[in-house]
């Protein structure tokens, strides 16, 4: 077979340059009205017959017939022998992107995590305290998208928090268990996990069974099956978020040697036919160069068929006027991932502003920080970097507002309350300030 991976070539001087842009960028993400009735039909089964309807769906969906829930949970013994029984460089390098991720998220929660308050001159306190979620869910898909690195990105920031309870499903269709998946779950901290998946773990988790513990939020990546039933029982639980396809934009100068670049682009667009990989650069030479190591390069990957698919239908090789005019479109996309490919990316970061993850400088590949550079890889995908954020400590933490008035402060604060209270035809309000003025 004769692949070949073609991404649009557009140029922001040509007359037709956002029409052609923003039907590259468009991506219906219609929901399938099919599945939303069966994940409806699935979580309404899972409220009312609990284990016993996990348990049909499990041995119908995933082939793994049991006797009871019992049977599907993963023991802390499992977890710990599934790590012990890795070969020392995987045990070794899952470790090591451990301890950095774990790292990374205390110095979050030290930045942006904690308690604090202050008192006013009258003695009054405000504040806010800061408490972890008492029990969290995170779904690990199976299947072709079974990631160990997702579960560090997902617990480790739960663990940090102070989430005494964090349980783990994955589903393992006909019984097979990924050893990396299980080995991440005991370093990541990890308290009980199920081989379930789809709507009916989502479900369990959301309702709790007698064997599933309800949980407070549910976190983690899933199929459309998955991300329907984590939008229904979002009010009776919280959720992260809704991830779409994922993306990388490569904001390059042209000091990169282009096989670099040309990977970076394959490492999104491995990840899935939808996935989009775009790069903006001003000099038209390194990017025909950019496009011969894609050609080049790509009979070599062994999943070259999605790669040419992802790039071909959804890739993008933009030629910009500037390196100012390439930052202003990256802006616009706001990209799950934006690499910084540039002898000078200093430079250039102040004007970005809209990035779940910005990667600075030719040697910081996106991959990097898949695994194991610290910052977190889930991240905000499809332009929601616009007003949302990476996963995070403050994901597993909420807080509450702590006030304290003194009796001086009850004098000054009284008075204005009053006055408010009686404008909005609150008598009750409005006593409740009055009667502590004093006379
Ligand atoms: N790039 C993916 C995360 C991942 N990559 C997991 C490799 N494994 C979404 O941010
Ligand atoms: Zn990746």
């Amino acid at each position: 077979m004769n692949l070949v991976a073609t991404p649009a070539r557009l140029s922001t001087v040509s007359s037709t340059f956002e029409q052609d842009f923003s039907r590259r960028l468009h991506w219906s993400a219609e929901q399938d009205a099919a599945i939303e009735e069966r994940v409806a039909a699935i979580l309404a089964d899972v409220q009312q017959r609990g284990d016993a309807a996990v348990l049909d769906y499990t041995a119908r969906f995933d082939g793994l017939p049991a006797e009871g829930m019992a049977a599907l949970e993963l023991t802390q013994a499992e977890l710990k022998a599934a790590y012990d029984s890795l070969p020392a460089p995987q045990r070794d390098a899952l470790t090591a992107a451990a301890q950095r991720v774990r790292s990374y998220h205390e110095a979050q929660k030290k930045a942006s995590g904690e308690s604090w308050s202050y008192r006013d001159a009258d003695g009054t306190l405000l504040g806010q305290k800061v408490t972890p979620l008492d029990r969290v869910g995170i779904y690990v898909p199976g299947g072709k998208a079974a990631y160990p690195s997702s579960v560090l990105m997902n617990a480790i920031p739960a663990h940090v928090a102070g989430v005494p309870e964090i349980i783990m499903v994955v589903p393992t269709p006909k019984g097979e268990k990924n050893p990396l998946v299980l080995a991440a779950a005991y370093v990541a901290g990890v308290t009980r996990g199920f081989t379930i998946g789809g709507a009916q773990a989502v479900a369990a988790l959301a309702y709790g069974t007698a064997t599933v513990p309800k949980v407070d939020k549910i976190t983690g990546p899933g199929n459309a099956y998955v991300a329907s039933a984590k939008k229904r029982v979002f009010g009776l639980v919280g959720i992260d978020m809704i991830a779409g396809p994922s993306e990388i934009l490569v904001l390059a100068d042209g000091s990169t040697p282009p096989d670099w670049v040309a990977m970076d682009l394959f490492s999104q667009a491995e990840h899935d036919e939808l996935a989009q990989s775009i790069l903006l650069c001003p000099d038209a030479d390194y990017i025909a160069a950019v496009q011969r190591e894609i050609d080049r390069l790509l009979p070599e990957m062994p999943r070259a068929e999605i790669i040419a698919k992802s790039l071909s239908d959804r890739g993008a090789l933009i030629h910009t006027r500037s390196m100012e005019e390439a930052c202003a479109i990256s802006n616009r996309i706001a990209p799950e991932h934006l690499e910084v490919s540039s002898r000078d990316p200093h430079r250039w970061e102040p004007l970005l502003k809209h990035a779940g993850a910005i990667f600075l400088g030719a040697y910081t590949s996106e991959s990097l920080g898949d695994y194991c550079a610290g910052p977190n890889h889930v991240l905000p995908t499809s332009g929601t970097a616009r007003f949302s954020s990476p996963l995070g400590v403050y994901d597993f933490q909420k807080r509450s507002s702590l006030i304290e008035v003194s009796e001086q402060g009850a004098q000054t604060l009284g008075r204005i309350a009053s006055v408010l209270a009686h404008g909005e035809g609150l008598q009750g309000h409005a006593r409740a300030a009055e009667m502590r003025l004093k006379a």
